[in-house]
């Protein structure tokens, strides 16, 4: 295997958590290089039950974790984590997980921040998970975020924090929300300072020297294609690059060093929080794949949106992510049903259209053209050889992957690890 890049193709919950997880006994070092505690990976391994937020799933299977510069890291979610999967039995420890020096640090005025906007959005929010991460994204860009490495330097987290209020305070009190003092903070970062410093690493470095010894690395993508802040839709979408050319970028490496790149999609469309949804169902469908498919966020909890599948979607994923593979899941979801629908193109305004048009409105207004296939009787579920299949099943996966433009070299068949079946 060379280094493998792992990123959703829609809208998240595609479950990478399951293909990471699968793809991670055969790497050595396992890196997430975006986002944040807004992720979330279910992990079934036999009894146990793992809920990854922010940590690399391939510590489950005794990989060195990463967190690259290009995850955002909120220290309090990060020792919450730490310690309910060291409950679970796992080991993590400084040995086992690295976390870059020049990562940015989420900060309880982010997640204030987060949602006062989203309360003052009202009708027009975004649905974040509420967890900082834009504002913390911003105060990257903006040059004034707190990095990991500054905890270190207390003559550097004075100053910066007195930037850092001067922005927020201002913001917040716009917002009518509480405000922040410095002593407060500063006393919270003095006191988590050393619980997470020893996790601290030069990752660049760490993965220069993984690379010239020959290690396989796997880049573990969160959030997905559609929810990225430049070719998602934007701009209900989430504040980081999701695509896999940030694999580099997001860890310290070149871009070369993503490999091959895995796109994640389900064999139907879910969404959780708001945005257009052009496939969406609002019918006994539609809750019968929710149903199902255990549609619910596994941070949140939040109720996924539910549709058929946009091949539209998922070829322009496919296109900006330079997807290499699909790996498709929840196959099992579409069994019984009698016809299955998929999404071949919208009509705007009277024309039929085979792109996401840009704008919102328009996103907004797009109807979807369906073609209809024919659905199986059969169950799908726990199939482990694509023998097992029924024909429209078979059928189904194949006209999928003509209109994605991409092969499909992994179906997965049920949360359990094993019931892959590798197609190529
Ligand atoms: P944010 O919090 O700023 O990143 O939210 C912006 C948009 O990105 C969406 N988003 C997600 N969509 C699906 N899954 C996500 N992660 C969790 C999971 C979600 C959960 O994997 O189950 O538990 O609810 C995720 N994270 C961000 C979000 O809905 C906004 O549309
Ligand atoms: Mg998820």
């Amino acid at each position: 295997m060379s280094n493998v890049t792992v990123i959703g193709a829609q809208w998240g919950d595609e479950g990478k958590g399951k293909i990471v997880d699968w793809l991670a006994s055969r790497a050595d070092v396992v890196v997430r290089f975006q986002g944040g505690h807004n992720a979330g990976h279910t992990l079934v391994v036999g009894e146990q039950v793992y809920k990854l937020s922010l940590l690399p799933s391939g510590l489950v299977r005794g990989k060195l974790g990463i967190i690259g510069n290009g995850v955002v890291v909120d220290p309090q979610a990060l020792l919450a984590e730490i310690a309910r999967v060291v409950a679970q039995g796992l080991p993590v420890s400084p040995d086992t997980l690295k976390i870059a020096e020049n990562v940015p640090l989420i900060l309880p005025v982010h997640g204030a921040l987060d949602r006062a906007r989203e309360a003052a959005r009202g009708d027009r929010k975004i649905g974040t998970t509420g967890r900082g991460i834009g504002p913390a994204y911003e105060d990257k860009v903006a040059r004034r975020a707190i990095r990991l490495c500054d905890l270190a330097e207390p003559e550097t987290l004075d100053w910066k924090l007195d930037e850092l209020l001067l922005h927020h305070n201002t913001l917040l009190a716009g917002h009518g929300a509480e405000t922040f003092e410095k002593a407060d903070l500063l006393a919270f970062l003095n006191d988590i300072a050393p619980k997470v410093l020893p996790y601290m690493a030069p990752v660049a470095d760490l993965l220069e020297a993984e690379r010239k010894g020959g290690s396989k690395i796997l880049f573990e993508g969160a959030q997905a294609v559609m929810l990225d802040v430049d070719h998602g839709t934007y701009p209900f979408v989430t504040s980081s690059n999701t695509v896999a050319s940030n694999a580099g970028t997001g860890s310290g490496m070149g871009p070369a060093a993503a490999g091959f790149v895995l796109g994640i999609a389900k064999a139907y469309t879910t969404r959780v929080g708001e945005g257009p949804f052009p496939s969406e169902l609002f019918d006994e469908t539609g809750r019968v794949l929710g149903e199902r498919g255990h549609e619910f966020g596994t941070v949140t909890g939040r109720p996924r949106r539910c549709g058929w599948f946009d091949a539209v979607l998922v070829r322009h994923a496919v296109q900006v992510a330079g997807v290499n593979g699909l790996a498709l899941t929840k196959l099992d979801v579409l069994d019984g049903l009698d016809e299955i629908r998929v999404c071949v193109g919208y009509d705007l305004d009277g024309e039929t259209i085979r792109r996401f048009p840009a704008g919102p409105a328009a996103q907004s207004r797009v109807k979807p053209v369906y073609e209809t296939l024919e659905g199986w009787k059969e169950s799908t579920r726990g199939a482990r050889s694509w023998a097992e299949l029924p024909a429209q099943a078979i059928k189904y996966v194949r006209r999928i992957e003509e209109l994605v433009e991409a092969p499909v070299t992994l179906l997965s068949t049920s949360p359990e690890r094993d019931d892959t079946i590798l197609v190529r």
